[in-house]
């Protein structure tokens, strides 16, 4: 299974809109006779490459795989089938799949005479899916709220220059999960100050992740912005209540027209990221600023953050999170680390809100 899981990882930022699943075949005697993974949606299911490499190898054999395998036939047929057709004796998956259109797999198989194990190393695979898991269950994109700060948690100095905080072995990994997102996602004031390109660089076939800008007074990004470029897609997020003459400028750029956030503060999260839905975005990577993730955080749309400390001190100058709701600590946003990790001189820190 932990074959099955870093195969499963090859495929992340390559699926979408489906999960990244692995598979491991074994011979009746143990051996490994067939490996497989889902590499982009309407290909292959994991297992039905992992037992075309094991072709007759697999009878009588066992399937390890990261994911239920399914029951249906969606953009392929179902696994459950593929796995009785290649006389597999016994299926063991880490976590079951919570689509209604697709969950069942186990159950034919069962019925069908197979022995069927759940939950081998369910936290890992559910792990590596976590983006895809979340979305079915919440009905809207994953969100991860990545930083990177000083140690006293500052995003830029009191000049306002902010280049180069964290090492260039964070700023390597931040491409490494702008390619696992499905979309990028950055605010007016980081639009304003940084000019972000957003694109994934020094990432072998790396896929572009859809590049959204919210700008929603349509007062920032203008043509040559260099998120407007063709490294990527892009998506203007603006405010449906400018007259059209305001977003005029951006006339051949993709833009969508959104509700207002509650609190009057940028647009309303929950209608962004159900038009990101719609688009087949299961993943969202909220590259910032502290404005636009303090009302992501109030708003409850951020399911992890991955902050990257650098080994420094500015003692003044931008904070990393501003206004997120919270005026007194018994209302803070409470986290649970999940992960802890150096990355070069960086530390990386990982965690996940706390059910109230
Ligand atoms: C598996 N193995 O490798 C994958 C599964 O429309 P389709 O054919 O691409 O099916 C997508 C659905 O099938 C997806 O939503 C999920 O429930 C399941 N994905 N299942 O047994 C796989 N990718
Ligand atoms: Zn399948």
């Amino acid at each position: 299974m932990r074959r099955a899981v870093a195969l499963a990882a090859r495929g992340l930022g390559r699926t979408r809109p489906n999960p990244v699943v692995g598979c491991v075949v074994l011979a009746p005697d143990g051996r490994t006779v067939g490996e497989g993974l889902h590499r982009r949606a309407g290909g292959p299911h994991a297992e039905v490459e992992a037992l075309t490499a094991a072709g007759g190898l697999a009878r009588g054999g066992t399937a390890v795989v990261t994911l239920e395998p399914c029951d249906h036939t969606g953009r392929t047929g179902p696994c459950s089938r593929a796995l009785l057709a290649a006389g597999i004796a016994r299926v063991v998956y880490a976590v079951a799949d919570p689509t209604a259109a697709a969950a069942g797999g186990a159950a034919t198989l069962r019925a069908a005479g197979v022995e069927v194990a759940a939950g081998l190393l369910a936290a890992e695979a559910e792990n590596v899916n976590h983006a895809w898991l979340t979305a079915v269950r919440r009905g809207r994109p994953a969100v991860t709220w990545k930083y990177g700060a000083t140690l006293d948690g500052r995003v830029a100095a009191a000049d306002g220059s902010s280049r180069w905080i964290t090492s260039a072995e964070s700023r390597a990994e931040v491409h490494r999960l702008r390619h696992e997102a499905d979309a990028v996602l950055v605010g007016s004031g980081t639009l304003r100050a940084d000019d972000p390109h957003l694109a994934v660089r020094g990432v072998p076939d790396a896929v572009q992740p859809l590049r959204v800008a919210v700008d929603t007074e349509a007062a920032v990004v203008r043509p040559g912005a260099r998120v407007l470029d063709d490294a990527a897609p892009t998506l203007v997020a603006v405010a449906a209540d400018l007259p059209a003459d305001r977003t005029a400028a951006l006339a051949g750029a993709d833009v969508v027209r959104l509700p207002r956030a509650a609190t009057g503060r940028g647009l309303d999260p929950a209608a962004l990221l159900a038009e990101l839905h719609r688009r087949e975005v299961r993943s969202v990577l909220l590259e910032g600023g502290p404005t636009l993730a303090g009302a992501w955080l109030a708003a409850g749309a951020v399911d992890r953050v991955v902050g990257y400390l650098a080994p420094a001190l500015l003692g003044a100058g931008a904070p990393l999170l501003n206004d997120a709701g919270v005026d007194t600590v018994s209302a803070a946003l409470r986290l649970e680390i999940t992960d802890v990790a150096r990355v070069g001189p960086d530390l990386r820190v990982t965690a996940v809100p706390r059910p109230a």
